[in-house]
């Protein structure tokens, strides 16, 4: 490393192409993915219910309307929509002490007793955003469905998670292809208020933030596998820290039966495997521990090829881009 000057706002060139430096610049970063979208994807369980796909569009609508700044507009929720939250709630619970880590068991716990975890009505994203604040500065805005890996990751690299508002379909509480808020909720929430998984989650956005293609397939591969599936050991036993599988009881119980394949995690042979979105996983990938994972992560990470450094300055809220030459 030689000396290291800062590059300036007005100089972004193809070799420093845009990316947000402010939270406020996430505004822009919301373009969505298409493909599991009850309005096209046939195998939707909402694709035939007009009346999901009319509420799922009016939320959707809400995030498009979000400017920085604004508060997480509430939603109402139905009974419907409840009593889906309250099943997949409960089955999770129950799941929980046998099959969760412990970092996620313990924020599930202080969730429950300030009352913001309960069988009874899905959280708001507002509260559970002030919650996370009070936690790890992590905080949440609308998200109008599954977006690209690239706004995505860059959202983390300020400490904010993009969240979706609607709720799967009635008929399958187990699993859904699409995010939506039992699983930003139900999955996310817990371990994005754990201090150690939060820093983690940011450093994998600081990463993606003006990388290549290639790398953010790469990124957002390593993401698949540890954020939202990952597995870890605790005391020698496989648990799960993976949003997917936390609010997708099926998968689950299907990701700690025999049936998968279970690999250690390794990011530069993790970032290349081709996944499953649409189903169950056939494999996942086995952290020794969550700082083991962040330690290799780390150095796999540090070699990638990016023309430049960036850094945080939580004091700002800003990103700076550091020229290494
Ligand atoms: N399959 C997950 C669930 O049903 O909660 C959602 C995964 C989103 C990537
Ligand atoms: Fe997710």
């Amino acid at each position: 490393l030689g000396h290291v000057t800062l590059i300036g706002e007005d100089n972004i060139s193809a070799k420093n192409p845009w990316f947000p430096r402010h939270a406020s610049e996430l505004d822009n970063c919301n373009h969505l993915m298409t493909k599991y979208e009850p309005d096209l994807d046939m195998n939707h369980p909402g694709f035939a219910d007009k009346e999901y796909r009319a509420r799922r569009k009016d939320i959707a609508e809400i995030a498009f309307a979000y400017k920085y700044g604004d508060a997480i507009p509430h939603i109402e929720y139905c009974e419907t929509e409840n009593k889906t939250w309250g099943s997949v709630f409960n089955t999770v619970l129950e799941l929980m002490p046998k099959h969760a880590c412990s970092e996620y068991c313990r924020v599930f716990k202080l969730l429950q007793e300030e009352g913001i975890f309960t069988a009874e009505r899905i959280p708001q994203l507002e509260e559970m955003s002030n919650f996370l604040k009070r936690h790890t500065g992590f905080s949440l805005r609308p998200a109008a469905g599954l977006l690209t890996a690239r706004d995505f990751l860059a959202s983390l690299a300020f400490r904010i998670s993009q969240g979706t508002q609607y709720v799967r379909h009635k008929n399958t509480p187990y699993h859904t292809p699409e995010p939506d808020c039992i699983h930003e909720l139900l999955g996310h929430m817990p371990l994005l208020a754990d201090p150690s998984f939060a820093q983690f989650s940011q450093e994998i956005g600081l990463a993606s933030l003006g990388a290549s293609d290639a790398e953010i397939e790469k990124l957002s591969t390593v993401y698949w596998f540890t954020v939202e599936f990952g597995l870890c050991k605790e005391s020698g036993v496989v648990k799960a820290y993976g949003a997917g599988l936390l609010s997708a009881y099926g998968e689950l119980l299907h990701a700690l039966s025999d049936k998968p394949e279970l690999r250690p995690f390794e990011p530069a042979v993790t970032a290349v495997q081709p996944y499953q979105d649409q189903e169950y996983q056939p494999i996942y990938y086995v952290a020794e521990s969550f700082d083991d994972m962040k330690d290799k992560f780390r150095r796999w990470v540090s070699a990638m090829s990016r023309p430049f450094e960036v850094r945080f300055n939580p004091h700002t809220g800003r990103v700076e881009v550091l020229d290494s030459v």
